[in-house]
């Protein structure tokens, strides 16, 4: 069922011509290639004519064996687990139920922001004005040539002796106004196996493109192998290269096999292109997890919170309360769709349908609830190995003794390198989740009480700060820092300018970007209010002042009583924060409060500077002037405390 072939030989030849035009604006050629007479798969002949066309041309230029429509069944993704383990990309965990190790080459393990394109027609479109003709630090632009040029470089036969697997997939429930349908060809199936679980995929999205047939392309192909685990793992990790065009709906992804590289669905088509539809219809599409929260009173209330990859969305989505009577249910880990209602109430969704979520650190105490959800039906990436078949990661737990490490060696712990590597993650149903919201699937979105913003900042910056009013939200995301994590390629914990957690995902100019959400309160619209959180500020000694984790429901209680205008709150030089006595804290012992809540004048005098050189450097003239507004206020309020 897998293995159909479709492309006659003398299609195969014509391909050439085909080649030397990229993808999306080739249809003569395309025609050309097409002339003469091709016997249609009738799994091709049932596709739209817009996706068939697409296929066909994807299948020219890449010369495939077979291609492959996915239907979404069980029947299918058992099948391409079969495949999977003779080919040795991944092995069974036999210590669960239906899960699955991947080992990746140790050249592909990570985004890879350095490669990752925008393309447009004029640089401004993609990056502020300050950057013009330099490397930007909010994006990168590639002009339409070398963007056809990278795909000429690269694309042509580059699926040989592969299969092509077309995936027809929906970011949001199918047939969901806030929805939006993709269609992936890829020659991995690791990536079709997890792309099953990540959107909503097969035949019931073919069948919404029959009434609505706009969709995403989406072009991918782990390349002609020249990584050192070839046979499991084939990339090309030096000529790996992430491209988007926008204004054609047009992803085009080469090289790599992992996560936000090739799941283009994540972080190419949610935050990239879809940061660019959502300013254009008026909505917002950001890197924030979703999780409704229930008081003690019985209320429910929404909350969207954007902190940067590896930061605590994962586990904010997922909390276990410890204040008594909360409750916690998670809506998304990830990404937000977010869009005004008629009644003027935001209202959100979780585009994707299962987590891509980091294993280190996630253990029975931190994450209790992802421990009940990842070991049936889930996909490990780069974790370590037990001797009874099943993982471990480093936060689990005592390390068991005789592991095999994420490159597939013996564990020496007094090697002090990883068993798991930092960036290991889990992929798993979102349904799966215990704690999943009644109302996660929901067409019309969860209504938005409040907004979290933040990072990991080791000094300085408060466990809470509420802002003043939407425009000063706005700027404290504009600001928004954070030390870098595995997540991305970036090396040390160097604190890098992470503004709304959005750096690596914008589609567009960011100055762009800020003006769209300072557009967004209008009358009748009932404004969220925005919060900045940091559970990562650390004492002399270099540990966590705040426990974090379940004890961040405490932050919850204060957010979600601001959220009903309780007068709880003192004003500081940032914004508000508890008053004394606010934040429950009983029954913590040892907390420093002055240390979690103190505000340095040097330090904020710094940062005031620092975010003016990343404003003028970085944005230029693109900048709203609500901005300079704002870090003016703040200087000022600094100065004079
Ligand atoms: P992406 O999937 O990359 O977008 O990451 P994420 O934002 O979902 O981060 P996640 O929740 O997976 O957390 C990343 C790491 O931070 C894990 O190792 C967690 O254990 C750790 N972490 C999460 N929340 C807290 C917290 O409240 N305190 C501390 N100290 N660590 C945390
Ligand atoms: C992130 O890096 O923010 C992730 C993981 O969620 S990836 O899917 O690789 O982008
Ligand atoms: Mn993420």
């Amino acid at each position: 069922m897998l293995n159909i072939k479709v492309i006659p030989e003398d299609y195969v030849q014509k391909a050439a011509k085909c080649a030397q035009v990229a993808l999306g604006c080739s249809r003569a050629a395309h025609q050309a290639a097409l002339r003469g007479s091709i016997k249609l798969n009738p799994q091709l002949a049932a596709l739209t004519p817009k996706v068939r066309a697409f296929v066909e041309r994807s299948a020219a230029l890449c010369e495939p064996e077979h291609v492959h429509v996915c239907d979404g069944s069980e029947a299918e993704a058992g099948a391409l687990l079969h495949l999977m383990h003779q080919q040795g990309t991944v092995k069974p965990l036999p210590q669960y139920d239906n899960c699955w190790l991947t080992r990746t080459d140790p050249a592909d393990v990570a985004r890879v922001e350095s490669r990752t394109f925008i393309c447009s027609e004029h640089e401004r479109d993609v990056v502020p004005i300050a950057r013009a003709g330099r490397k930007s630090a909010l994006g990168n632009y590639i002009a339409p040539h070398d963007y056809d040029k990278a795909v000429a470089d690269r694309f042509p036969g580059c699926m040989r002796g592969r299969t092509m697997y077309v995936i027809p997939f929906s970011m949001g429930p199918v047939g969901s106004p806030l929805s939006k349908i993709g269609v992936e060809v890829t020659d991995s199936p690791y990536v079709v196996y997890s792309m099953r679980v990540m959107t909503r995929m097969g035949n019931k999205v073919l069948e919404a493109l029959r009434k609505d047939e706009q969709f995403v392309r989406c072009l991918h192909s782990v390349g002609r192998t020249h990584g050192t685990n070839t046979a499991g793992w084939p990339c090309d990790p030096q000529r790996t290269v992430i491209l988007h065009r926008p204004i054609d709906n047009e992803i085009i992804s080469y090289g790599s096999g992992y996560g936000g590289n090739s799941l283009l669905g994540k972080k190419c088509f949610a935050l990239r292109l879809g940061s660019v539809l959502a300013r254009r219809e008026g909505w917002l599409a950001e890197h924030m997890l979703i999780v409704g929260i229930t008081d003690p009173k019985g209320r429910k209330r929404y909350i969207a919170a954007a902190f940067p990859s590896a930061c605590g969305k994962t586990n904010l989505a997922m909390m276990t309360p410890t204040l008594p009577g909360y409750k916690v249910e998670c809506v998304g880990d990830d990404i937000a769709w977010m869009k005004f209602d008629n009644n003027g109430v935001l209202r959100a969704i979780n585009p994707e349908n299962g987590f891509f979520g980091v294993a280190p650190g996630t253990s029975t105490s931190t994450n209790p609830i992802a421990m009940a959800s990842v070991f049936r039906n889930t996909v490990f990436t780069n974790v370590a190995e037990t001797a009874e078949g099943g993982v471990w990661w480093e936060g689990m737990g005592k390390a068991p003794e005789a592991l095999i490490d994420w490159k597939g060696q013996p564990w020496d712990p007094s090697k002090k390198t990883p068993a798991a590597h930092p960036n290991s993650r889990f992929c798993t149903p979102a349904e799966q989740c215990p704690i999943i919201d009644g109302d996660w699937e929901s067409a019309e979105g969860v209504p938005i009480s409040a907004i979290l913003l933040g990072g990991r900042r080791p000094a300085g910056v408060p466990l809470v700060i509420e802002a003043r009013d939407w425009q000063h939200g706005v700027f404290m995301g504009a600001a928004m820092r954070s030390e870098a994590t595995a997540a991305a390629e970036h090396s040390g914990k160097v604190v890098m300018h992470d503004p709304f957690a959005m750096r690596p995902f914008f589609g567009y100019n960011f100055g762009e970007y800020l003006r769209h959400w300072l557009s967004m309160p209008q009358a009748g619209r009932q404004m969220p209010k925005i919060f900045h959180v940091n559970w990562f500020r650390k004492d002399q000694q270099g540990k966590f002042i705040w426990p974090g984790f379940g004890e961040n429901s405490r932050v919850l209680d204060w957010v979600l009583r601001r959220c009903d205008d309780e007068p709880c709150h003192d004003s500081t030089p940032l914004g508000y924060v508890p008053a004394p006595g606010a934040l429950n804290t009983n029954g913590l012992s040892d907390l420093n409060m002055n240390e979690l809540f103190s505000i340095p004048k040097d330090f904020w005098m710094q940062e005031a500077d620092a975010i003016e050189k990343y404003f003028k450097e970085e944005v230029g003239d693109d900048l709203p002037n609500e901005m300079w507004d704002e870090l003016n206020k703040l200087r000022k309020n600094i100065q004079q405390s």
